[in-house]
């Protein structure tokens, strides 16, 4: 890579030939994009030399944190042993073969067949597109509505932004498309009013059964939600939301799905997120963790239910990409499933880092600008409010969340600003010292943003 010329050269050409995912591209020429050059653990480097905390392990997959040398080395065997062959056609290779077989074995009961794809969004594209081929092949082609939920993020390409449920990601093109409903989210904070936790857990699932009585249940193919809403804004459900969504699912034969991509690979202390709050989908989608991000790799866990329909009734399942199941990303992504095995990152985030932080995080809660502290895992969120009794948050225009984050950004830790919602999610490598660390920095940013803001 030429890293000989200097940042302000390269944000030059970054802006003129880059369109960035997420950027307003117009506010990017001005102020140019932090250029980023290496990576070591939990840590990042900049083109000028700056040391930063990732406190984000990328956009939420690098969980076995950066740096890892057997990685590399087993994506540069594997390229030069069979860079790449595809699986279509009656045609596969061993690498595909073994991480389908581990992926069978470290994802729930009855999640025994995996579709490989190259993302998140993908992953969900695949996901729409079978459940609504089961339920044809059952004679049920009118079962094809997919009912998902406001703030759910399901990814960007046109099926994922139309299960996504924040009206920005549709209002770039008129999505979503047809046969896509939402309803409330798990959001207590914001919705529950007087309720209790567990009370308002039951009065949000409940929206699904009103939904369905409403669209009727032979209109329903399926309800879609992450166990925890990620990019929606670290939503965590009380423990009683998730049990009566799989009851009123089960109840009118509606497939259930999780959307593990952030969830999945040790996220929320589980290997899973429905293991977390204890409910078994009929189809799950994963990504980000299971390569930790070293090399694109997505995938749809199929339970034995629908291959069952799929294999006596099918015929060819028309649908696949060229790099399904690429080589090298599944020998890394086989490695990195090791890697968490052996180190047993998931019962560390589960036994002890994932309650030091909760610890740590939750004296957030006497800071005059936090209404909420959120924590499941290696997940944490901070809700910004302007007055803590009555929950009430800043005006829009005050940007409370983009100045935070601008700090953050001077500070050297990453950290994701939604809405007014400050969201970590590092590397689950993360030790207690750099938790500490982290927390130090979060609250010298806090601090910062509330003299700015003028709240003590
Ligand atoms: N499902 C979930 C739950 C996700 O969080 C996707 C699907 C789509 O995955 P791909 O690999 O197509 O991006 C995601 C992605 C953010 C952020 O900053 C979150 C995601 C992606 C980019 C940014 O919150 N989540």
């Amino acid at each position: 890579m030429n890293l000989n010329q200097n940042t302000s050269e390269l944000q030059k050409l970054d802006s003129q030939h880059f369109l960035h995912p997420f950027t307003d591209p117009k506010a990017l020429q001005k102020k140019g994009a932090r250029v980023i050059t290496r990576a070591e653990g939990i840590y990042l480097w900049d083109s000028d030399g700056e040391k930063i905390l990732d406190g984000m392990a990328g956009l939420w997959c690098v969980n076995v944190g950066y740096g890892r040398e057997k990685l590399a080395r087993i994506a540069f065997e594997q390229m030069q042993e069979l860079p790449y062959y595809n699986s279509f056609f009656n045609t596969t290779h061993p690498p595909a073969i073994a991480l389908a077989k581990k992926l069978s074995e470290v994802t729930p009961e009855g999640l025994n067949q995996v579709f490989f794809t190259n993302s998140g969004s993908e992953s969900n594209d695949t996901v729409l597109r079978t459940a609504r081929r089961f339920w044809r092949l059952l004679g049920q082609p009118e079962k094809r509505i997919f009912i998902s939920r406001m703030e759910a993020y399901h990814g960007s390409t046109v099926v994922g932004a139309s299960l996504s449920g924040q009206s920005y990601y549709h209002e770039m093109d008129g999505l979503p498309i047809p046969d896509i409903e939402h309803i409330e989210c798990p959001y207590w904070y914001k919705n529950g009013g007087d309720l209790s936790k567990d009370d308002y857990g039951l009065k949000a699932a409940r929206a699904l059964e009103t939904k369905i009585k409403e669209l009727g249940a032979n209109r329903v193919a399926a309800f879609i939600g992450e166990p925890v809403l990620g990019a929606g804004g670290v939503i965590i459900p009380p423990d009683t939301y998730w049990p009566e969504i799989q009851r009123i699912c089960k109840k009118y034969d509606i497939l259930m799905i999780t959307d593990e991509v952030i969830c999945g690979f040790g996220r929320t202390g589980s290997w899973f997120g429905c293991e977390t709050y204890g409910v078994l989908p009929d189809i799950m989608p994963i990504a980000k963790g299971l390569s930790s991000g070293y090399l694109p790799i997505g995938g749809v866990m199929i339970s034995n239910r629908i291959m069952d329909v799929l294999i006596e009734k099918g015929g060819e399942y028309a649908h696949g990409f060229t790099y399904s199941g690429h080589p090298a990303a599944c020998a890394v992504a086989l490695e990195n499933i090791n890697i968490l095995q052996e180190e047993k990152l998931v019962e560390k985030v589960a036994d002890e880092t994932g309650p030091y932080l909760k610890k740590r995080w939750q004296e957030f809660e006497d800071h005059p600008l936090v209404g909420e502290v959120r924590n499941v895992g290696m997940l944490g969120a901070l809700e910004l409010v302007e007055d803590k009794a009555t929950r009430k948050h800043f005006p829009k225009d005050r940007k409370v969340g983009e100045i935070c984050r601008d700090i953050c950004n001077e500070k050297n830790i990453v950290m994701r600003a939604i809405k007014d919602i400050m969201v970590v999610s590092p590397p689950l490598t993360i030790t207690k010292e750099q938790i500490d660390e982290m927390h130090d920095l979060v609250k010298s940013c806090l601090d910062l943003t509330a003299k700015k803001l003028g709240v003590s």
